[in-house]
């Protein structure tokens, strides 16, 4: 009978709401004369979620059956976004489900917002693997995601009085996407002791024990592809205490706090998703974080491949583990200390093992974002890892002793351990030494890293263990679910949505570069989509802007290296021009919305001061008499997924301005682009790469090169550079008290005139503004201004995930997609 269930899907919109109504009745039990939204929704996603288990059940099945090898993704996040759009688009019933919703009183908008986005991720990082998932799954990959369930995700941010609150984002309240397996738990352990022993053949062996134990729980989630069958996997650990639910004893005598503590303590693991973007603080719950997932992933991972009863060797034939940044590196000693210790393995066969299962992709040069964990942390959370890392060193350091006999000071350079005081264990080396293949994200990037943090390292390896996987983003959420109307009108040229399975088809779009109808549609989804957006600015924050003035959008999260503070200087000086100018003057001006958002690290407190300035400027400026609709400054409060999916198709210009090789790559440059927007950016991270397929022609590029920063900044140093004049305007005009109280934004000046401007603000302010101009002008001519975007749009074919994924799994991963059986 099920198997007749399996085939079914909502062929016509009755079915669907006969489901929608069965689950508002029964799942929820509420009433139809009480149906609100939220039931709406509820009952909608939880039809799709039985259509979906369905399929999910059957791809598990097909891939242990095929006996294939899978690829693991560890990622500490995963900034998933909203699921239920995601879901009907992927198994192509969207319409359907308008149609019932229709007749059931409901819009489609309206419900689709009533779900919480699932932010358990920072920004990028985040974001690039859930677009792996979804193109892991679409292109029928036998792959699983294995993360933490975060009871409060990233923060909401709330603006008050133009200042950033952090207030908690309790998201899981109603999570129809989630299964608890109560019955796949795992327990972890930390602290205790290790203990050295003769086994029975006088082996020396070892045995970590005596430790405190906590529980892990899987909840999973599956991740349907777009148009197939193949629902894979995410696996969320959630902890809790190992001995049930509180201290019955202790409740009894009286000692109601300590009954709970140990409950306490272990929820606390997988309680908070830690909010720094591209910094590491070092804190002992993060490295219990990362701990209890790497190990109870592993656990799960090694217990699959047990059931096979195949020999230990083939290990690597059957499992691929990506790591996504340093977070997960712990793995590689946890997965030699189950092989050692467990699996009474030689050392070498063991190392062999891991190095040939996990591949390391590092996603920042940042050095204050590279992970280091101190000695004595680790030796007392995890005694046994630390005598692990301290052998992978100790056999790598003889092997590169051997290798370079004659190069005394390389050892210190490349040891996993720095002599620091206290000693710190370098992450980033411990990956690249436990992994087969080191990637970057971008070309520019997997080139520095090559010539930087690991210089060595390939020197030591030879460089074909580097390689570069330039990054990608899902056409599916990102043009299909966020442009309905741009996908569609390209679905109309292209005689079909197979473009949204293979990106490169979009080409095609240049044949119709000069066709009146479609330039006339193209430009009327843009302008459309900007209409949203301005309802939405006025709606939520009280800003009318007019929708035919130029959009430019910078919306990432705060960081010094993105530099929004050059954004927002150069508003200034727009400001100030236009205030200097005569009325006719002002009349040729283009008008402009310059929109920001983005959240900082809540102790980032110059990123905070940035967003302070940003609302200070939209006050003055949004307020100003003589402006008008010439210039109009937007704060976007608390930025995420889903809004990103409202305000990309907006945008006319958006802002990727990082200082030269501090970007790793970016991913939302390629979002705007793909939905018809053109970028001010410089030669940075992926933009490089954007300009190569677009076309010089297509892209405001702007500012200094990675090769000269080092010479620039050298030369502030020393004090041998001038402050740019047109940013000295704008800091006297700040300085005077133009946006309030100067005192508050003295910092962020003082960083660029006295502390030596490392972001190289002043370097590139003029050609920032130049090219900004050049922008305005361009833009007055409407008709170039679509050529170009329309071109682009067309060119964009290379930055789907898709590739990325196909480029993982030939060049680092091995594995091969295993397609559903037609009718199966
Ligand atoms: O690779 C995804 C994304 C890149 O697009 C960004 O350029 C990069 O900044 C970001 N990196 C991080 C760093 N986190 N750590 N560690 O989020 O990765």
């Amino acid at each position: 009978a099920w198997r007749k269930f399996s085939a079914k899907e909502f062929t016509t919109k009755d079915q669907f709401e006969t489901e929608v109504v069965k689950h508002i009745e029964t799942t929820l039990a509420r009433s139809l004369f009480n149906c609100d939204e939220a039931a709406a929704y509820a009952g909608t996603a939880l039809a799709f979620r039985d259509r979906l288990v369905i399929e999910w059940n059957k791809t598990q099945q097909r891939q242990t059956f095929a006996d294939q090898k899978r690829v693991y993704y560890l990622s500490l996040e995963f900034l998933m976004g909203r699921a239920l759009d995601n879901a009907m688009l992927n198994v192509q019933q969207k319409d359907v489900a308008i149609a019932g919703l229709e007749d059931l009183g409901f819009r489609m908008e309206d419900v689709i917002s009533q779900e919480r986005d699932a932010a358990l991720g920072n920004g990028g990082l985040g974001r690039l693997a859930a677009c792996f998932l979804d193109s892991l799954a679409t292109l029928n990959y036998p792959a699983w995601g294995y993360a933490l369930r975060y009871r409060y995700g990233i923060f909401r941010q709330e603006i008050v009085d133009g200042y950033q609150v952090e207030v908690p984002d309790y998201w899981l309240d109603f999570n129809p996407w989630e299964f608890p397996r109560h019955d796949v738990t795992v327990d972890i352990q930390f602290y205790g002791n290790v203990r050295k022993y003769m086994d029975d053949a006088g082996k020396q062996m070892s045995v970590w024990e005596n430790g405190e134990i906590v529980t892990a729980v899987a909840y999973d989630a599956p991740i349907p592809g777009y148009g197939t069958k193949t629902t894979n996997n995410l696996r969320l650990w959630s902890s809790k205490a190992s001995h049930g639910e509180f201290d019955f004893t202790k409740f009894n005598s009286g000692e109601y706090e300590a009954s709970v503590a140990d409950q306490q303590r272990a929820e606390t693991i997988s309680a908070v998703l830690y909010p720094n973007d591209s910094l590491e603080r070092g804190k002992e719950l993060r490295l219990k974080q990362q701990y209890f997932w790497c190990a109870a992933s592993l656990y799960d991972i090694v217990r699959r491949f047990k059931k096979s009863r195949k020999a230990w060797k083939d290990f690597p034939n059957q499992v691929a583990i990506q790591l996504n940044d340093t977070h997960p590196t712990l793995a590689i000693p946890e997965l030699m200390r189950i092989l050692i210790d467990n699996e009474s393995l030689e050392w070498d066969e063991a190392w062999s093992i891991v190095q040939a299962t996990f591949g390391y992709t590092n996603h920042t040069v940042l050095p204050e974002a590279l992970e280091k964990w101190s000695v004595p942390l680790i030796q007392h959370l995890l005694p046994r890892h630390l005598q692990i890392i301290y052998d992978i060193n100790l056999q790598f350091l003889q092997y590169v002793e051997r290798n370079f006999p004659k190069e005394r000071d390389i050892l210190g350079r490349v040891s996993i351990i720095e002599e620091s005081q206290p000693k710190m264990v370098r992450m980033a080396y411990l990956a690249v030494i436990g992994s087969h293949k080191v990637n970057g994200v971008a070309e520019l990037h997997s080139d520095l890293i090559k010539t930087t943090i690991f210089k060595d390292f390939v020197k030591i390896y030879g460089p074909d263990k580097f390689t570069n996987v330039t990054n990608g983003i899902t056409p599916r959420r990102w043009l299909h679910q966020a442009n309905p109307r741009l996908s569609e009108l390209i679905a109309t040229k292209l005689g079909g949505y197979d473009f949204l399975k293979d990106l490169n088809l979009l080409h095609k779009l240049e044949a119709f570069v000069d066709d009146k109808e479609f330039r006339k549609e193209f430009q009327e989804i843009k302008y459309a989509n900007k209409v949203r957006l301005a309802k939405y600015t006025k709606e939520v924050h009280g800003i009318s802007v007019n929708p035919s003035s130029l959009f430019d959008i910078q919306v990432k999260r705060m960081h010094e290296y993105k530099r929004q503070q050059l954004n927002i200087f150069g508003v200034i000086y727009r400001y100030l021009e236009l205030k200097a100018m005569s009325p006719a003057d002002r009349a040729k001006v283009q008008p402009r919305v310059s929109f920001f958002g983005g959240k900082a690290a809540p102790g980032y407190w110059m990123a905070k001061m940035v967003i302070h300035l940003v609302n200070q400027v939209g006050k003055v400026v949004n307020n100003d008499k003589d402006i008008g609709d010439l210039l109009k400054v937007v704060f976007l409060e608390d930025y995420n997924v889903s809004k990103a999916e409202m305000i990309v198709p907006a945008s006319d210009i958006s802002e990727h301005i990082s200082t030269a090789g501090t970007e790793a790559s970016g991913t939302s440059n390629m979002k705007f682009v793909l939905n018809g927007g053109l970028l001010i950016g410089t030669c940075d991270g992926a933009n490089i790469e954007i300009t190569r397929e677009v076309g010089e022609d297509n892209i405001f590029l702007f500012g200094n090169l990675s090769e000269d920063v080092e010479d620039l900044r050298h030369q502030h140093f020393y004090g041998e550079y001038e402050l740019e004049p047109m940013l000295k305007k704008v800091f006297d005009s700040i300085r005077s008290g133009t946006f309030g109280d100067a005192h508050q934004f003295s910092a962020l000046v003082d960083s660029i005139v006295d502390h030596g401007d490392y972001y190289l603000v002043s370097d590139d302010f003029k050609s920032y503004i130049d090219t900004q101009k050049l922008i305005d002008e361009t833009y007055k001519d409407q008709e170039t201004w679509l050529t170009k975007t329309i071109t682009s749009v067309a060119r964009m074919g290379f930055f789907s995930s898709d590739r990325c994924i196909d480029e993982y799994a030939e060049m680092i991963w091995n594995i091969e997609p295993l397609p559903p059986q037609q009718n199966g």
